[in-house]
């Protein structure tokens, strides 16, 4: 096996014995072969667009769905991803059976072969069947931006908001992937394109969530734990949260947030709920003490799982997107209504979760909340009482080294705000760094896609400061990531010209030394230091 999308990729170099994240090599190469169908799928789907044809949006979904299954630590499930596989050839060929001219489409959108051929066939399509490391590096940035992307729209999707045009885009681009004519200066432009669809996405995903729940407002959230039986609830899908709470209404089972569906606690159409609890536990990757502690089930509606414990392994269910082998898949798709209704028989027959923590955390600060208070805030910085913003969005991970955020988020200068979102949140986001005139230091906007209203604050701030451009501002972007949710981030606010952003703990091990300077050159990409040294660079002190 050879995998090198994510930050915790073995030797900062590649996995490939087995992944860090707990992939083995058989589920590492059908997740490949998955890639590789779903290639020639879109190389498929993009040719008959390109005859006027129409493409049906299941085939979009379907597209959606397998990009989002092979994210970080998203499915293990080696059965899950073959069937996945064997559903795409089939939809190619339907497709392919309409396709006029197919004399353009590259050897994937014409592969097919039985399951016994699967693993052969894997092993020639993964990501070192591109030799040049330059090219590989640019169409793997674009392949884990839209293995992003791909998730925000599945996301949004569920909510009844799709966007055609934005499908088309990621089909046509996943299939440019495979285009050997394509030079290393066109897949940076199509990177950097992919970033212009990444800001689209998340403005969708945005609408779509306030339009179903209302703009998230300032809340704060319990993190300790009640006395009744619980569900835990883990992920980003809305749609799923809304799905359980509602049944659970009345039937004496508590239902807490874990990780990246915290965020969920600010949407007013959830403050109905009583049995919403509060949020359990940190970030992902402290799963395996959190869900032992916890009792009861767990529902893990996206990535990230981490290979569970047999301690709790039977209390974990998935659905949607993520998989884990011997654990219950719940079904359903978009416009579907699913039953959850045997996680909460299980969790009826189970202890009250043990309480780890005592207190509230405070969040709520997407871009309404933090538009409504502009005037507060504009006040703030021109009188000098806030010097600087920090953009501390992203991912959070087990890696030693990212206890540098915990320490610099302590060591900022006390006239410094936070402004995050994503699981990054977790190293700060309970040190009580006090507030500014009423205004707290650490603003959590949502989860890591709401990094998108970071950006509509900064452009709105731009805006109110009569500014040329949004580098102008008093804002520092210092930005750990994980997984290639992050990837869609990073090229979104590259596309909306945020230029000298640091990325820690490490920079991606899919970048090639070109293609790093390249970075750095024309956006000023940059890693971390020590926290001491950092912050001489960004406050000179
Ligand atoms: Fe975190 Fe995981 Fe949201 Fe990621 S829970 S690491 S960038 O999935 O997607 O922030
Ligand atoms: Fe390794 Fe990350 Fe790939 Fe898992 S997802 S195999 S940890 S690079």
């Amino acid at each position: 096996m050879f995998c090198y999308q994510c930050q915790e990729t073995a030797g900062c170099k590649g996995c490939t014995i087995s992944g860090v994240c707990g992939k083995q090599p058989d589920v590492a190469a059908m997740q490949d072969l998955l890639i590789y169908v779903t290639k020639g799928l879109s190389a498929a789907a993009t040719q008959l667009r390109e005859e006027n044809s129409s493409v049906p949006a299941e085939t979009s979904r379907m597209i959606l769905t397998n990009l989002f299954t092979t994210i970080t630590n998203a499915n293990f499930d080696k059965e899950a991803i073959i069937s996945r596989i064997h559903e795409t050839l089939k939809r190619k060929e339907e497709l392919l059976s309409s396709v006029k001219n197919q004399d353009s489409l590259p050897e994937a959108a014409f592969w097919n072969g039985k399951e016994e051929t699967f693993e052969e066939k894997a092993s020639s399509v993964g990501v070192l069947s591109t030799e040049n490391e330059d090219i590989r590096s640019l169409r793997e940035l674009i392949t884990y931006g839209l293995k992003g992307l791909a998730a925000y729209a599945k996301h949004a999707a569920a909510l009844g908001k799709e966007n055609p045009e934005i499908n088309a885009f990621l089909e046509h681009t996943l299939a440019d992937v495979l285009n050997d004519s394509l030079s290393a200066d066109d897949l940076t432009a199509l990177a950097l394109k992919t970033g212009e669809y990444g800001v689209q996405v998340m403005a969708l995903l945005d609408e779509a969530n306030t339009q179903a729940y209302g703009n998230p407002e300032i809340t704060k959230v319990k993190i300790s734990a009640g006395n009744r039986p619980g569900i835990l609830i883990s992920g980003h899908d809305l749609r799923d949260l809304e799905m359980l709470l509602e049944q659970t209404k009345d039937t004496g089972v508590d239902v807490y947030t874990h990780s990246e569906m915290l965020p969920a606690h600010y949407y007013p159409a959830f403050k109905k709920y009583s049995h919403f609890v509060g949020n359990y536990g940190n970030a992902w990757w402290k799963q395996k003490e959190e869900f032992e502690s916890f009792h009861g089930p767990i529902l893990m509606t996206t990535n990230c799982i981490v290979p569970p414990k047999d301690s709790y392994k039977d209390r974990l269910y998935t659905t949607g997107a993520a998989g884990y082998p011997g654990c219950p898949h719940i079904p359903g798709g978009v416009g579907e209504t699913k039953d959850f209704s045997a996680i909460i028989e299980h969790a009826k027959h189970c202890q009250p979760p043990k309480s780890i923590e005592e207190g509230e955390i405070t969040g709520g600060f997407a871009h309404a909340q933090v538009l409504a208070l502009a005037d507060q805030i504009v006040e703030a910085v021109t009188s000098g009482a806030i010097k600087k913003f920090v953009v501390m969005a992203g991912c959070d991970g087990r890696a030693a080294s990212r206890n540098y955020y915990t320490d610099f988020a302590k060591a900022l200068p006390k006239d410094a705000v936070i402004l995050t979102a994503g699981c990054a949140k977790y190293k700060y986001n309970k040190l009580n760094l006090g507030d500014i005139n009423g205004i707290p230091r650490v603003l959590d906007a949502g989860q890591c896609n709401d990094s998108y209203s970071l950006a509509v604050i900064a452009l709105k701030l731009k805006e109110v400061f009569g500014l040329d451009d949004i580098n102008q501002l008093p804002i520092i972007y210092n930005i750990a990531w994980y997984e290639q949710k992050a990837v869609i981030v990073l090229l979104a606010l590259l596309s909306l010209g945020v230029k000298n952003i640091h990325l820690g703990p490490t920079l991606p091990a899919f970048l090639s030394p070109n293609v790093a300077s390249v970075l750095t050159e024309n956006f000023g990409i940059a890693g971390i230091g020590t926290v001491e040294d950092d912050m001489k660079l960004f406050f000179g002190e």
